[in-house]
């Protein structure tokens, strides 16, 4: 069996039909599904270990303890930080920007201050850091695009001033695909003694990373966008942000010690990580890592390259068809509009012959505002996904542009 075969065996959801088809899940973007391994973490955990952690001295509490911390650490190998206290678990991606935006700009953000962040942010890397400008007095600074909705780092330098406080970016944008040149950003960043955030959101699934490489401050992951459980993510953050930013959230497990007068703080990460967390979750999502490091990346790669190049040569046939985003560089994403068609339609007609995909604004608003459109239909690729799921797209579209066009 080929090698792609025999990893959606690993998918149980992926043998759905609807409405009589075979399901082409194309909406990878907004979730990835799970292996049988990761939904077997979680049975397991319920079923043998399950307790609060860090909190009992009993049999099951220091198994679960234990599992939970051994799930921080492969995090913390997956994207090659220092030390698993620069590891703090969160909801995802969006609760992790949040913290960053709450925590580091109570901190360190002043009246007259500037966060830098660009146009083609996902919304939850564009309202936390409004809400903390808006706290605080500060200015939100944003970089524009170029012709081809690429990052338009000829206008960086310029943005960058001695009241910047921070540049948030995203590695992989989830409207378009688009990799971002965040090395050079970074760097840059760097010149300008600037701390540099990176929504890794839709990285997980499809790019390796690795944070001392590249020398980022802040990274941000959520484990459902990488074959993990929804509601588990982490923020990765330097030793040294960590140990200056004040507490996110109070309660129980990110203290020492509480009197009514004085209040001590537990070490990083515990001290960010207030109340019962996601146990189960997490140890499922460090199951899910597992099985992505497991497997060939190169083969991988080489696969989700093929497929983009394939799935853009077939719906280039389609008459009507504009892509939006094709940088050279880019992850298994395609947005498009067909003709005049709503991308509500689109989505809801290829609906009927199996195909799920994404439609509307994917969350990217100003970005959708400067390409000039409301919004698209998006296919997004996972390394399970074939080229019969994008022939099965194809013809979905055909038979979208028949109920509009009466054609093929
Ligand atoms: N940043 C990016 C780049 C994203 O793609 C998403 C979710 C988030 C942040 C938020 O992640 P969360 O896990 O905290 O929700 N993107 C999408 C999407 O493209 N369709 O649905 C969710």
């Amino acid at each position: 069996m080929d090698y792609i075969k025999q990893i959606r065996q690993d998918f149980p959801i992926l043998k759905t039909q609807v409405k009589g088809h075979q399901l082409a899940y194309l909406d990878n973007a907004a979730t990835t599904q799970k292996p049988r391994v990761v939904i077997d973490a979680l049975d397991k955990y319920y079923a043998t270990i399950n307790a609060n952690v860090h909190r009992g001295v009993h049999f099951l509490s220091e198994n679960a303890t234990e599992a939970y911390e051994q799930a921080r650490y492969k995090v913390q190998k997956f994207i090659n930080a220092a030390s698993p206290q620069e590891i703090v678990f969160t909801r995802g991606t969006t609760e992790a920007v949040n913290l960053v935006a709450s925590s580091f700009c109570q901190q360190f953000l002043n009246a007259g201050d500037e966060i830098i962040i660009t146009r083609a942010e996902h919304h939850s890397n564009i309202v936390p850091w409004q809400l903390a400008c808006e706290r605080h007095g500060a200015t939100l600074k944003v970089l524009p695009l170029t012709d081809s909705y690429e990052l338009d780092l000829t206008k960086l330098d310029q943005l960058f001033s001695s009241k910047t406080k921070m540049l948030a970016v995203s590695h992989v944008s989830n409207a378009l695909g688009t990799i971002n040149p965040i090395k050079e950003i970074i760097s840059k960043a760097r010149a300008n003694n600037v701390p540099v955030l990176i929504d890794g959101a839709q990285a997980g699934a499809h790019v390796d990373i690795d944070v001392q490489a590249l020398d980022c401050d802040f990274y941000t992951l959520s484990s459902h966008k990488m074959f993990g459980p929804m509601g588990i993510g982490a923020l990765y953050a330097k030793k040294s942000w960590l140990e200056q930013m004040p507490p996110y959230q109070g309660g129980g497990e990110m203290i020492l010690q509480v009197t009514f007068d004085k209040v001590t703080y537990n070490q990083i990460p515990h001290k960010f990580e207030a109340g019962t967390p996601s146990v189960a979750d997490s140890i499922a999502w460090g199951a899910a890592i597992d099985y992505l490091q497991a497997l060939d990346h190169e083969k991988i790669a080489q696969h989700e390259a093929g497929l983009l190049e394939y799935a853009e040569q077939q719906l280039s046939k389609v008459d009507g068809i504009t892509f939006y985003g094709q940088a050279q560089n880019k992850v298994p994403i395609i947005s498009f509009l067909l003709s005049d068609i709503h991308p509500h339609d689109i989505g809801t007609i290829v609906n009927d012959y199996g195909v799920a995909i994404r439609t509307g604004h994917h969350c990217n608003m100003p970005l959708m505002d400067y390409i000039g459109i409301s919004g698209t239909a998006r296919a997004s690729f996972a390394m399970y996904n074939t080229q019969e799921d994008v022939d099965q797209l194809c013809q979905a579209l055909a038979e979208v542009k028949r109920v509009f066009h009466g054609s093929r």
